[in-house]
């Protein structure tokens, strides 16, 4: 897989991609990272990738022609699915990631300052946020994208990483995990653990993702409600 990603700030990549899984996936060549930096297609004496919002008002504006410009340069080599990354995107999720780890190749636009200027939407193909907290930038963000997607790759993870939750744990928070000592200042492991009874670990396991989801993310237990009910209308 492809990522090539445009960027005001092209030195905050290298760090991430730098390590662990994006590294290994990187030489095992199952991904690829380009970065663009905006800058350089932008025009003028300062090269300016911003400018004043029509209308008045604070903030800057990222202007249209560098990334216009940028976007055609970078698929004039190869044509992507193109993202623009916006705190007024569509919500980044697992089902997301799924998807777009089916593409081959995905262009990231990230922005600053208070946003695009609206043209912007469209040359791209999809708005996509984070989450609903307010960032600097889109480069976190594509980070997040980049590394979710990357895991799902086939091949990337090894055996040790990749162990498939079992169906029922799909839409829950994990189950809470122990390792040695079996006793930390007088807090025991689960009796159940040492048992050797995966039946019944299975069933802890189970129950104890249950209660953690209803107590932390009773959100997610809904939607899972949600799934089960489009999957029996068929839909
Ligand atoms: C009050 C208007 N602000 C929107 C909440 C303006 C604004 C703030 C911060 C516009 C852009 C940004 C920078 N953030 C991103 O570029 C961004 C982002 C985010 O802030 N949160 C979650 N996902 C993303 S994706 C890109």
């Amino acid at each position: 897989m492809q990522f090539d990603i445009v960027t005001i700030f092209p030195g905050m990549f290298a760090s991430v991609l730098d390590s662990s899984i994006l590294k290994r996936a990187a030489e095992k060549g199952k991904l690829l990272v380009k970065i663009h930096n905006l800058r350089d297609y932008a025009e003028g004496r300062h090269q300016n990738t911003d400018d004043t919002p029509y209308g008045g008002g604070a903030g800057m504006v990222m202007k249209v022609e560098p990334i216009v410009k940028c976007l055609k340069a970078v698929e004039k080599k190869k044509k992507g699915f193109k993202i623009l990354l916006t705190p007024a995107g569509k919500t980044f999720d697992q089902a997301m990631a799924k998807k777009l780890a089916k593409k081959k190749n995905i262009i990231l636009v990230c922005g600053h300052y208070e946003g695009f200027d609206r043209r912007v939407a469209d040359y791209v193909d999809e708005e996509v946020s984070i989450g609903d907290y307010v960032l600097t930038g889109g480069e976190i963000p594509a980070m997040a994208i980049v590394d979710a997607v990357t895991r799902l790759l086939p091949g990337v993870l090894g055996n040790a990483e990749s162990i498939k939750n079992e169906s029922f744990m799909e839409n829950l928070l994990d189950y809470p995990h122990y390792t040695r000592p079996a006793v930390f200042k007088g807090k025991k492991v689960p009796e159940v653990l040492l048992s050797g009874n995966h039946a019944l670990i299975e069933a802890w396991r189970k129950e104890e993702a249950l209660k953690l989801t209803k107590k932390i993310r009773p959100d997610l237990l809904k939607s899972t409600a949600k799934k089960e009910v489009r999957k029996l209308e068929g839909v």
